[in-house]
């Protein structure tokens, strides 16, 4: 079996691809072009894939592609993820994250249509939510352009589906975090600064809206999910969740509290940090998930907020004795 995975450099591209090869799959990821190579996250398994120059917002290079690789699966996870700058750079975040996918599926569609898609659905979708928890049913009322963007890539996904009779499902995924998340993202912002507070490197986190909601899981169980769903003998949608939520808060005091440091004495918020309009609460209702595709998440939160505050001591101490 051949996978073709877009955003391989990412938090989920890499956990993705070595789940795929031990899995026994040849991986390919898609990489865009850049002066400087951004492979920290594959750099372990980099010398067993194939990288294969593409881009987004280049229709005929993913016809190329597609054309060459001839995958038996396509993962389409590569996207402007980060919701801040998807007010800063709107566009963009469109031409990527919605425009990106329908690129995607019309190259799959003239040159491998018999290969299965998984598009990177997300619950940003749910914004403003209308419903809890949120199910594959609940109405999208998303809150920024990147939540705009998802619900495009969701549709248009099933659309493709629908009128063209491809196999092409989406992940309705919860945020999923790891060692290897962005550090611009809350989770990693939280563990990595409470690591640099502890080992004396500076004294302040600076942080936004602590009452926000989320369902954190781990990224490791949540790609397991992708393929589950390209394994079924019907395309269709899923809610990827824990379906346990908690408050910015409560993740900020389960690092602190195993660090042993005071939040009080070194968090402040910034104002700046806030969004022009936030998603207050998500929760997930995986049932379906769990009924058809046998999936459940096996790492809690505060497994999943020590193993990323342990990655992230080690990370650093290697850095200060490198320097020493
Ligand atoms: P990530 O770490 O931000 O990775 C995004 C990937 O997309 C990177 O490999 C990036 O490549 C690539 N990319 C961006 N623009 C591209 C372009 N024009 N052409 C080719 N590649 C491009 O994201 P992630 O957390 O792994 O998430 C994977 C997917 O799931 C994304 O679509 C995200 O929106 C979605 N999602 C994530 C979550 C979550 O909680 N993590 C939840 C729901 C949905 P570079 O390395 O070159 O920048
Ligand atoms: O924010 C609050 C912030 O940036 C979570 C992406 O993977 O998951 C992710 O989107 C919450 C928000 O993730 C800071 O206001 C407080 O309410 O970690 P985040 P996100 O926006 O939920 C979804 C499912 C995706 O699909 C996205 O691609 O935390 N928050 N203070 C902060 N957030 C950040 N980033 N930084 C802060 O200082």
């Amino acid at each position: 079996m051949k996978a073709l995975i877009t955003g391989i450099t990412g938090q989920d591209g890499s956990y993705l691809a070595e789940f795929l090869m031990k899995k026994g799959y040849e991986v390919c990821g898609m990489v865009r072009r850049s002066s400087t190579e951004n492979f920290e996250r594959i750099a372990h398994i980099k010398d067993k894939i194939q990288l294969r120059q593409a881009d987004l917002l280049d229709q005929l290079s993913l016809i190329k592609l597609l054309e060459e690789i001839q995958p038996d699966e396509i993962y389409n996870l590569a996207a402007m993820s980060f919701v801040p700058t998807s007010w800063s750079q709107p566009v963009l975040t469109g031409e990527f994250t919605a425009l990106g996918v329908v690129r995607m599926l019309e190259a799959m569609r003239q040159v491998a249509a018999d290969a299965k898609f998984y598009q990177a659905s997300s619950s940003e979708m749910y914004g403003k939510v209308r419903e809890v928890p949120q199910t594959e049913l609940t109405p999208f009322y998303p809150r920024s352009p990147y939540g705009a963007s998802k619900a495009y890539g969701h549709y248009i996904t099933i659309n493709y589906r629908e009128s063209y009779e491809l196999f092409a499902v989406s992940g309705i995924l919860f945020n999923h975090e790891s060692p290897r998340r962005g550090k611009e993202f809350v989770t990693r912002k939280i563990t990595d600064g409470a690591v640099r507070i502890k080992l004396g490197l500076t004294d302040e986190l600076r942080l936004g809206n602590l009452d926000a909601h989320r369902d954190w899981g781990f990224a490791g169980d949540y790609v397991r999910a992708m393929w589950l769903m390209l394994q079924q003998d019907k395309a269709d949608d899923y809610v990827v969740a824990t379906g346990k939520s908690h408050s910015v808060r409560e993740f900020l005091e389960l690092v602190f509290k195993y660090l042993e440091l005071d939040i009080d004495k070194h968090v402040k918020t910034d104002p700046r940090l806030l969004r022009p309009a936030e998603v207050e609460h998500l929760i997930g209702d995986c049932s379906k998930a769990k009924d058809v595709l046998g999936w459940e998440p096996e790492v809690g939160i505060e497994q999943l907020a020590q193993m990323m505050v342990d990655a992230d001591l080690e990370r650093i101490k290697k850095e200060i004795a490198s320097r020493d």
